[in-house]
């Protein structure tokens, strides 16, 4: 491989806990862990890792966790153990208790030890941020985006991001959250809700009868009341089946500039989520690589801190092509790179799956109809242009 160098003026930290990648939330559960290991491989394979300050993460302790998390929620989550024998995936227990053990959210071997390695993952890299040893900061393994603060949610149990963001704002004034997982950042977005040192902005599917979770609508932005510092701080951006690369960076540059020049944030926190890629198992989007890694692109040249979160993303060597990918971006060895996946990565067969000389860029999956006609996505970047009028940095 050419020879990737390290960047020139700033620092790229990864952090990754190899434990996490053990886990198995069932055979038939659409979260793979081993994603991760698969991301890692071809991340070294291309000689990444020299470019880069590498750590092995610690797992986050209880009194991490209890910054976000109520401690009922924790003990309960640190005690319950893995059912004999799996549920039956459509018979959901009537008595769940904190949303857990159910087909989304099930218990498994070695459970609360994944949720701390995650999160811990995140914290570390969000320290990083904070002590300025870093300036983008890469956490595949968190952007669990959907837990509350004592709930399970949409196979995560523990909000990495928003331990990671309330670590930030003991140092950054104001912190931009964006999510382009396809999915709704419905915890993140619940749990800064209230305050004006957080804007939250999801990219997500929206269909609140047929797409998990249902919520982020256009005028969903935060506490319907003035006195609240709250409002006007949730941008939700909600789209529709097929929407392809062009029409995502049209939206994404235009709405994160302008909350960018409006809200004056001193960090970005990114979840990554690689649902929104073609080809997804859940996801409903067109997106390519390119156009999945041009938002990393576009963060990267706001010049400001950055920490890169992981998150969804159920076709594992698109999830690993597209993290490969943005790893690059983050180093700025993305022209340098074969597009051709090295020779000798591990699992190669993963990826010959696709073709016989597979790329790092070419995901394979049928096209969706586009659904999103161009005045919706004209009517989406005007209300949110009307939305942040009422936003002061
Ligand atoms: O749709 C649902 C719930 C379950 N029904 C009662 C409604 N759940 C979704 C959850 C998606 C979670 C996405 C997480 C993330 O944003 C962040 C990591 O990517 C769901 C789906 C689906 N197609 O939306 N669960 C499952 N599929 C599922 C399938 C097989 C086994 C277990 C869960
Ligand atoms: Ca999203
Ligand atoms: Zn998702």
């Amino acid at each position: 491989e050419a020879n990737i160098t390290r960047p020139k003026g700033y620092t790229v930290s990864f952090h990754c806990n190899p434990d996490m990648e053990k886990h198995h939330f069932g055979m038939t559960h659409p979260m793979k862990p081993w994603r991760l290991t698969l991301s890692k491989s071809l991340i070294y394979s291309y000689g990444m890792s020299f470019a880069m300050d590498n750590y092995i993460s610690r797992a986050a302790t209880y009194e991490e966790l209890a910054d976000f998390h109520s401690t009922d929620y924790l003990d309960f989550l640190g005690t319950v153990l893995p059912e004999p024998v799996p549920r039956d995936l459509e018979n959901q227990n009537p008595d769940l208790k904190f949303n857990l053990g159910g087909s989304d959210c099930p218990l498994f071997e070695g459970l609360y030890d994944y949720c701390s390695m995650s999160a811990g993952g995140a914290l570390d890299a969000a320290r990083k941020i904070c002590s300025e040893q870093s300036d983008i900061a890469i956490a595949w393994g968190g952007g669990l985006h959907h837990a509350k603060k004592a709930e399970a949610s949409g196979f995560c149990y523990i909000n990495d991001i928003v331990i990671s963001i309330l670590q930030l704002l003991r140092f950054h004034p104001r912190v931009l959250y964006i999510d382009i997982d396809v999915h709704h950042g419905d915890g993140v977005e619940e749990a800064f809700f209230s305050t004006d040192r957080v804007m939250t902005v999801s990219f997500h599917k929206y269909d609140p009868n047929n797409f998990f979770p249902g919520t982020g609508a256009l005028d969903d932005n935060g506490p319907k009341s003035e006195h609240n510092s709250g409002a006007h701080h949730a941008v939700n951006v909600p789209l529709q089946d097929g929407i392809t690369d062009e029409q995502y960076d049209m939206l994404f540059n235009t709405i994160i500039g302008r909350i960018v020049e409006k809200f004056r944030p001193s960090a970005i926190a990114l979840q990554c989520g690689a649902d929104s890629l073609a080809g997804d198992r859940l996801g409903r989007f067109n997106l390519q690589v390119q156009g999945h890694g041009a938002c990393v692109e576009f963060c990267k040249r706001m010049n400001l801190p950055l920490i890169l979160f992981g998150g969804g993303g159920y076709t594992p060597r698109n999830v690993a092509r597209a993290w490969t990918y943005e790893t690059s971006i983050a180093i700025g060895c993305q022209d340098k790179i074969n597009p051709i996946l090295p020779q000798h990565t591990p699992w190669r067969d993963q990826f010959r799956q696709d073709t016989l000389f597979p790329t790092l860029e070419q995901i394979l999956g049928e096209p969706r109809l586009n659904k999103n006609p161009p005045k919706r996505l004209q009517d989406i970047v005007q209300h949110v242009t009307e939305q942040l009028r009422f936003v002061q940095a």
